[in-house]
């Protein structure tokens, strides 16, 4: 495992005694959690001075040259115990579940020397990201068993966010995924408001299903459990955060850190709370918003991502649980008898430290997020979503659905049609929404990913800067993805 780093959380306080109570923790080892299976962390390193993310394996950079990330990606067939007690035949990115992260800053060259090594076609789709369109990873570039593909792009500057990378092969996202193949990336602006000194964690939910020799169980062609699967997507009762089952993070009373979380799931929706708490909710699949929001829950949709700063409010010694609270995504008829069940996530233990004295400061702006004008929108491209096709089509690789000029402004009405939620994501270039339901939005944000609950609308607006070529737009379910619901933008 020599292609990887680890590292771990550092607290740069002005407070000297709360340096040194930190030193002790990470000595100690009380960071790294307490229920570890399979690939999990026994090493961490530390970076001074640098930004970095709680034991979050990272992709090493190759390159010694400044504005160079370099990396090395393999995807293979590997043994690795998720579950206690079991091991299971999984997908991996560079031998983990789920891959470790990519981390480069806004200006950054970004080189991926990817390695397929299943037995089957896949892709890498760096979902979010704006990058030319051989790079996208879309199913229009497949990369073969055995076959290898360098992914390069540049971080465009306004672009510093959580984002992620998985499969995207015709037909395959979804057994490739709950296969294992996903993995988080962090895009940092040097410019960051916020304080280097926080604590900062990279959590990508996922969940999976297993059956009583612990390899991961899809639905037997032809079943009723098929049935289900197609129409509600598949979901799992296991629920991961990263690598863990309920794992726990460490806080201390008084102190602020900051949660990047990715919904990796295929179609789980995360309705998350933590109890007795709220969220500062500061950015989203784009990056951070202009004016932070404070939240009791956060709802996340799949392929979405949320930042948010966790304020520990708590005594000394307590235990506080992230729940996935329930969260009715479902059409009637199909909704799971256990839809309205409370689930853990993660364990949050304070420390028995007294409260640190946090000096932190929220900036009210955040950053500016340029607007994109409305008046010069010169297409509005309506959006019908039922359960399967989008306006009456299901996905037709040959067929261009929609065609843009590069550089044109638009507004995408995307209008749910039916009873369930469907999340609509569109490759390659980051959108503002305008409205819901005809409400206008309370801030400009960043998004690639909207959710649409059951017989909602949305609109948004987006401007296809600098790539022309064929991007997908797609139901992010990803059983729905692989059914046809997704069509192409050819934008030249
Ligand atoms: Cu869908």
């Amino acid at each position: 495992m020599d292609d990887l780093s680890y590292s771990s959380s550092t607290k740069a306080c002005s407070v000297l005694i709360m340096l040194l109570s930190l030193t002790w923790l990470i000595g100690s080892g009380n960071l790294m959690g307490n229920q570890q299976w399979g690939n999990s962390l026994t090493e961490s390193s530390e970076k001074n001075g640098e930004r970095i993310v709680a034991r979050h394996p990272v992709l090493e950079n190759l390159s010694s040259e400044s504005g160079i990330v370099e990396v090395e990606l393999t995807a293979s067939k590997e043994r690795l115990s998720l579950v206690p007690g079991f091991e299971t035949d999984v997908y991996a990115y560079n031998g983990r579940i789920p891959g470790p992260m990519l981390e480069a800053s806004e200006g950054d060259s970004v080189i991926v020397h990817f390695k397929n090594d299943l037995p089957e076609e896949t892709t890498v789709h760096w979902h979010g990201m704006h990058l030319p369109f051989v790079m996208d990873g879309s199913p229009f570039h497949p990369v073969g068993p055995g076959e290898t593909f360098t992914y390069s792009f540049r971080i465009h500057p306004g672009t510093a966010g959580t984002y992620w990378y998985h499969p995207h092969p015709h037909h395959r996202t979804a057994w490739q995924v709950g296969k294992g193949l996903y993995g988080g990336i962090i895009i940092r602006d040097p410019e960051d408001p916020l304080p280097d000194t926080l604590t900062e964690y990279l959590l990508i939910l996922s969940d999976n299903r297993f059956d009583k020799k612990g390899e991961v169980e899809f639905a037997e062609p032809g079943s009723r459990q098929e049935r289900i699967d197609d129409m509600n997507g598949r979901e799992g009762d296991v629920l991961f955060v990263n690598d863990e089952i309920m794992p726990e993070l460490s806080i201390r009373s008084g102190e602020v850190q900051r949660w990047r979380i990715v919904n990796a799931s295929g179609a789980r929706i995360y309705r998350l709370g933590l109890e007795g708490h709220t969220f500062t909710h500061i950015g989203s699949d784009g990056g951070l918003f202009e004016n932070p929001e404070e939240v009791d829950e956060i709802v996340l949709a799949n392929g979405e991502r949320a930042e948010l700063l966790v304020h520990g409010t708590g005594d000394p010694g307590r235990e506080v649980i992230l729940q996935a609270l329930p969260y009715d995504r479902y059409m009637p008829m199909w909704r799971p008898s256990d839809w309205n069940e409370t689930l853990d996530l993660l364990t949050l233990q304070y420390t028995g430290d007294p409260p640190a004295d946090s000096n932190f400061e929220l900036p009210e702006t955040l950053r500016k997020i340029p607007e994109i004008n409305i008046e010069d929108a010169t297409e509005t491209r309506i959006m019908r979503m039922t359960n399967g096709k989008i306006n009456s089509k299901t996905m037709d690789m040959n067929r261009v659905d929609e065609t843009a000029e590069l550089g044109a402004t638009e507004i995408w009405d995307i209008r749910n049609l039916v009873g369930m939620d469907h999340p609509f994501h569109l490759h390659g270039f980051q959108f503002q929404v305008i409205d819901r339901n005809g409400n206008p939005v309370s801030q400009r944000k960043w998004k690639d990913t909207v959710n649409l609950p059951g017989f909602e609308s949305a609109r948004f607006i987006v401007r296809y800067d600098n790539y022309p070529g064929k991007w997908m737009f797609h139901c992010h379910i990803l059983d729905h993805e692989d059914q046809g619901m997704m069509g192409v933008l050819e934008v030249k």
